[in-house]
Order: structure tokens, then C-alpha cells, then sequence
């Protein structure tokens, strides 16, 4: 093998060393994912979107676009926001996982689910 061959088959080796490194990063950073945010909006005395999957650590954000006020309430107590004022918002991290039917003390038929995964 010439110089110049040997050259260029460590330079493959290299690079697939590094391509490695990094499927390996990228598969560390998909399992301990950052939390995210997510935003419920409250408009027309209803919640949008009605059924949502979060994660474990994420955090929801429940935003009152009416001008009157409107609770998200956890039909078991498991959370309650209280009165949200119009142009107010209110914000619960999730840390348990489950299926969690809410609705609005204001306005009972307003319901909606949050799945956390
Ligand atoms: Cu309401």
C-alpha cells in the first residue's frame, strides 16, 4: 500500500470514528430529552387543542384568550388553575404520568383531556 493510500484509509477510519461519536450523542440527547413547553389556549369557551400528549417534566401552559375568566380543573383534583382572568394565563409541569381529564368550573361542558406519557 502506498503512503498516500494508507493516508486517505485512516482518514475513513477517522471520520466514521466521528460519525459514531455523534449517532452515539444524538441517541444520549433523544433519552434525556429536554422538557418542553406547551400551550393550551382557552378561546370561545373551549380548550385547543382538546386532547394533548405531553411528557414526564414537560410543562403546560393554559392561556385565556376570552375576556372572561376560566379555571382548568382536574375532574379527579388532581390540579386545579383556579380562576385564570381573561388574558391570563396559568402553568402546571406534569411529573406523574396518566390520562388526565380536565374541564372548567365556569363553564362544566367545556372538557378536554392531557395524556402524560
Ligand atoms: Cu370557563
Amino acid at each position: 500500500m502506498s503512503a498516500l493510500a494508507a493516508r486517505r484509509l485512516a482518514l475513513v477510519f477517522a471520520a466514521a470514528g466521528l460519525l459514531l461519536v455523534g449517532v452515539g450523542l444524538a441517541a444520549a440527547a433523544a433519552e434525556h430529552a429536554e422538557p418542553r413547553r406547551h400551550t393550551i389556549t382557552i378561546e370561545g369557551n373551549a380548550f385547543r387543542p382538546d386532547d394533548l400528549t405531553v411528557d414526564r417534566g414537560d410543562t403546560v401552559v393554559w392561556v385565556n384568550r376570552d375576556f372572561y375568566p376560566h379555571t382548568a380543573t382536574d375532574t379527579e383534583g388532581s390540579f386545579d388553575s383556579g380562576t385564570i382572568p381573561a388574558n391570563g394565563s396559568w402553568s402546571l409541569t406534569v411529573e406523574a404520568s396518566g390520562e388526565l381529564r380536565y374541564f372548567c368550573t365556569l363553564h362544566p361542558t367545556m372538557k378536554a383531556t392531557l395524556r402524560v406519557q
